[in-house]
């Protein structure tokens, strides 16, 4: 009887002991290392653009953030377009599981609906103060689309994010306004905004009809309302005092950047710093105007290159810089023709966007989704590594709700898996596989063994507008082993039959799980 006291007394302390150390480690991990995380999502960047991933445009702040930190070579976007990544990123779920996610309008209505799972939602639940600056491209307003005149819900401040300051869509879209919150900045109500991607609306000269307007010319699509000297996507009246200037985007962003991280606040941050560069179109400011011999998609580039120069030092100036977690990446891979005569193609010499990967942003070839993606964490990450795991950046959030002790909603975030130890460098290996989204929502399945799938599919075999650039579509099935030939110059499956049937079976099990 006493010896039965005894044991029991002994379990219940073994139990409370226990379960103490479970809350202690919780609280500890919660309150006192937690890193303030700057993710910079850039726009267009090819795997081969960075110098540290053999680009021949100077980009020193960049490679800093490598040599001290992790490098990856085997990282992907979700997508080989901006909407589609940036949905995933955001979600943890595949952008193809429903219709409607492609590049969208600039006068769509948001893709993320407030009550969703999203990343920005784990960092707040982790005890973060969360911004997204930059471009947006996800739409805003509900079904209706967005009320540029009035208050522009939902957008960003609806599905976790503290503040935002954004570019509704892309740069090359109408309205060429920011948005700060909910509102236009510095629109005057007397001179409302009226936006339309079907007719021509108000008297503002096109690029069409007016090309001795421009600064820039455009060469596919691009040729409606001129703003800036620059024709755009769509049609444009009003808003005289809100339009921008896209010279000033960089500066403006940094600006914006900084206020919300000096806030006083107890608070980590989570900032989701998504650059305009180097989306068309390329319009540097003056100061890197002919920086390069690139023309000015090399000026973008060390535009670019200098706002993360001037993030980096912005953080050690707070003090910050030891405990930031700064992830480095972009959405698609490179293009050079994408809409303007800005002589991307003619000037780029022997810089390879892409590296030594075929294809380009749109293609379900490697150079579509396969980005640069570098993390610096100098209170983690052993400085100059260099990871070839496999990761997707779908699971930023998965990993994330992990490391912060969150709960997240599994069946929304479907896709996201926790590749915290990925991230940091530990894990060697990385996802099993992962799923690649061209265009025309074409898929392509990559398995870190180093097999990609391409299915048949009735695609064309170039992009069909101007960019010339590969699909990597083909009517047959294709298997390449992109680990021993990175370029996917050799199609293997008759070689492989039974690895693409179980490709097959694999990429069929993920659509339909
Ligand atoms: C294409 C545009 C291209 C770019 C792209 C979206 C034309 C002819 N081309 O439709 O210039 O805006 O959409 O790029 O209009 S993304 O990086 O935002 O996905
Ligand atoms: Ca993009």
């Amino acid at each position: 009887m006493k010896r039965m006291y005894v044991i029991g007394l002994l379990i219940l302390f073994l139990g409370f002991s226990c379960s103490q150390k479970q809350v202690a480690k919780k609280t500890g991990k919660a309150q006192k290392g937690k890193p303030n995380v700057l993710l910079i999502y850039t726009d267009d960047v090819g795997y081969g653009d960075i110098a540290t991933y053999g680009g021949k445009i100077p980009t020193p702040n960049i490679d800093k953030l490598a040599e001290q930190g992790l490098l990856f070579t085997n990282a992907y976007a979700s997508a080989a377009t901006c909407t589609p990544s940036r949905y995933s990123l955001l979600t943890g779920e595949y952008a193809w599981r429903a219709k409607g996610r492609g590049v969208a309008p600039g006068d769509a209505s948001a893709l993320i609906k407030p009550g969703v799972e999203t990343l920005p939602l784990v960092m707040q639940k982790g005890g973060y103060r969360t911004a997204a600056i930059g471009k947006w491209h996800l739409g805003l307003g509900g079904e209706d689309g967005p009320d540029w005149n009035g208050t522009l819900s939902p957008g960003p401040l609806e599905i976790g994010f503290d503040y935002s300051f954004i570019i509704p869509a892309t740069g090359d879209r109408v309205p060429t306004v920011f948005v700060e919150d909910h509102h236009v900045v510095n629109l005057d109500p007397k001179d409302p905004i009226e936006v339309s991607y079907r007719k021509k609306v108000g008297d503002r000269p096109t690029g069409k009809d007016h090309p001795e307007l421009l600064k820039m010319m455009w060469s596919h699509g691009h040729n409606h309302t001129i703003v800036n000297g620059v024709s755009r996507i769509g049609y444009m009246s009003g808003g005289e005092s809100a339009l921008w200037r896209d010279e000033d985007f960089a500066q403006t962003f940094v600006d914006k950047a900084s206020a919300f991280i000096k806030q006083d606040s107890d608070k980590p941050f989570f900032m989701y710093f998504a650059t305009h560069d180097i989306h068309v179109p390329r319009i540097a400011n003056e100061r890197f105007q002919g920086a390069t011999e690139f023309g000015p998609r090399g000026d973008v580039i060390v535009q670019l290159d200098w706002t993360i120069g001037e993030l980096v030092k912005l953080l050690k100036a707070e003090g910050m810089d030891k405990n930031t977690m700064i992830i480095f990446s972009s959405d698609n891979g490179p293009v050079l023709d994408d809409g303007y005569v800005d002589q991307a193609r003619e000037l780029v010499g022997d810089h390879q966007p892409g590296g030594e990967l075929r294809g380009g942003k749109y293609s379900a070839f490697e150079a579509g989704t396969r980005v640069p993606f570098i993390v610096k964490w100098p209170a983690e990450i052993q400085p100059g590594t260099i990871s070839n795991a496999l990761f997707s950046q779908v699971d930023l959030l998965g990993s994330m709700a992990a490391y912060l002790d969150v709960v997240y909603d599994t069946s929304q975030a479907a896709d996201t898996e926790n590749a915290w130890e990925s991230l940091v460098g530990k894990d060697k290996e990385g996802r099993y596989g992962l799923v690649q989204e061209a265009l025309f929502s074409n898929l392509a399945y990559v398995r870190r063994d180093g097999y990609k799938y391409i299915p048949a599919n009735n695609g064309p075999d170039m992009v069909p507008w101007g960019p010339i650039i590969e699909t990597g579509f083909s009517k047959e099935d294709q298997l390449f082993d992109v680990k021993i030939d990175p370029a996917e110059n050799n199609e293997v499956s008759e070689e492989f039959p039974e690895v693409m049937e179980e490709m097959k079976k694999e990429l069929n099990e993920i659509i339909n799980k």
